[in-house]
């Protein structure tokens, strides 16, 4: 049985970054086959960086590196951050295409290969995670790898038409078909990405996921990510998760919960979320001090000018909506720009009445799947999410939305909050099945069985 070397920007060196979903599946994934795992240290140095750093821990070989203050402005700050995050999530206004910052990517893909290849052993499997490496298979082949490479994309595969304004996109797609398996988290991003290669470079669809294009046969397929689903329910009715929702409960003073739960950044949608709430206040008077909204915002890549943006805007938006709507005993709306621990958010998942998962592009979105798993099936809450989350493949049996249509989202609330329990009880069984069937286990051996790596 073959070793699984995964290769992500950050990895799970530090025990406590094992607790999200993807770093358990990938270090279930290691300690089975006694893997390797390459990354990122997380940390930043001036002038050049020593040897990469080994850590041991249960049979798992982590190799981690510093950055220098130049890669981690040019490989991550600026080219992985501002230019392939905006253009792959429909956002090519917000990209920033500089000389300089590709160079810095392509640098940075290499050196993390370079350091990968001299421990690959035959028979090893090559697992590569996310945009930061897009370039990584590429290099692996140079540097004289010539095993299997699966790569998985958690983020959005933009329209071929789209991915065509990435200055770089014909470099690009030349070396992600160095890997031997592409996954991506929907049918549409496959198909934007299979449909690029016909239309661009000369592709054949064979069908079934093989592709053959540049003189090589590859693989790409879907393979929605999931969450560790029956854990999830447990954690909503513990006792961290009870006393956040007491807290909150406090709060509401009897009103209905709608929540939001995002990193704050501007795919997820969150200005245009907060206009449809304020338009639900004005449009169903019923609603004015019967329900608060409360969107949890941890700032994410603060650094960043368009977040600092955005920062701004949401503390407009919700100064205006409150000032128009609040009274002296409601706040109709209000956003913590503050992360909070995993058990708390189960507790407050478990008593709003509705989510609000309204991006205006993602991978996936993993808090639509925690809400649902977070439900009492007495009295679940509704989730209402955005047709453009790749979620909405799988869980298309609750209230979809277009995230750009503050109306017709605002009417969704008001849909949303008086449904009726049966109703709610009948969606939410088809939620809990397809999230516990498809869970984090079932992604990880679906593009494993793939890559023919035996974890078992
Ligand atoms: C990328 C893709 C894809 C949020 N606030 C807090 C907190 N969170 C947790 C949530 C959830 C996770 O962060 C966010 O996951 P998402 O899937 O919603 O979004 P991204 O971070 O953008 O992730 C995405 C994902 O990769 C996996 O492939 O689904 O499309 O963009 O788990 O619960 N966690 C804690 N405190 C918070 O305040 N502890």
């Amino acid at each position: 049985m073959g070793r699984l070397i995964a290769i992500s920007n950050r990895t799970a060196a530090d025990p406590s970054a094992r607790a999200g979903g993807l770093a358990v599946a990938v270090w279930e994934s290691l300690t089975s086959t006694g893997g390797m795992w390459f990354g990122w240290s997380g940390n930043i140095v001036k002038g050049e960086p020593g040897p990469p750093e080994h850590i041991t821990d249960e049979g798992v070989d982590f190799v981690v590196t510093d950055f220098t203050e130049a890669e981690h402005d040019g490989f991550y700050l600026q080219y992985a951050n501002r230019v392939i995050w905006p253009v792959f999530h429909y956002r090519v206004d917000l990209a920033h295409f500089g000389d300089t910052d590709f160079e810095a990517y392509e640098k940075v893909n290499k050196r993390i290969a370079d350091m990968v290849v001299p421990h690959l052993e035959k028979g090893d499997s090559v697992w590569v995670h996310d945009y930061h490496f897009l370039l990584m298979g590429d290099f692996l082949r140079k540097g004289g790898w010539d095993g299997p490479i699966g790569f998985f994309l958690h983020i959005p595969f933009p329209s071929p038409e789209v991915f065509r304004a990435l200055p770089e996109h014909e470099q690009i797609a030349r070396a992600m078909c160095e890997f031997d398996v592409l996954g991506f988290q929907s049918e549409n991003d496959r198909s934007n990405f299979v449909q690029f290669l016909v239309r661009s470079c000369d592709g054949v669809d064979e069908g079934d996921g093989w592709i053959s294009v540049f003189g090589r046969r590859i693989r790409a397929n879907a393979y929605p990510i999931g969450i560790e689903a029956e854990s999830f329910a447990k954690l909503a009715v513990g006792q961290r998760a009870k006393t956040a929702a007491t807290r909150i409960g406090k709060f509401l003073g009897g009103r209905k919960l709608v929540l939001g739960v995002d990193r704050m950044d501007y795919s997820k949608g969150l200005p245009q979320r907060f206009e449809a709430v304020g338009k639900m206040f004005d449009n169903f008077p019923s609603t004015r001090g019967r329900v608060s909204f409360t969107q949890i915002a941890p700032p994410s890549r603060s650094k960043v000018e368009e977040y600092q943006d955005l920062r701004v805007q949401l503390d407009e938006l919700a100064g205006r909506i409150n000032g128009d709507y609040g009274d002296l005993d409601w706040i109709p709306l209000r956003y913590l720009a503050r992360s909070y621990d995993r058990k708390e958010l189960a507790g407050l998942y478990r008593i709003a009445s509705v989510c609000l998962v309204t991006p205006l592009r993602d991978g996936m979105n993993l808090v639509a799947k925690e809400f649902v798993m977070a439900q009492d099936p007495d009295d679940p809450g509704v989730l209402i999410l955005s047709q453009f989350a790749g979620a909405a493949e799988q869980l298309s049996d609750t209230l979809i939305v277009n995230p750009h249509d503050r109306y017709h989202v605002a009417e969704t609330i008001y849909k949303a909050l008086e449904m009726p329990l049966e109703e709610r009880q009948e969606r939410w069984e088809k939620l809990r099945r397809t999230v516990v069937e498809q869970d984090i286990s079932w992604w990880r051996q679906k593009f494993l069985d793939d890559l023919d790596v035996d974890t078992c």
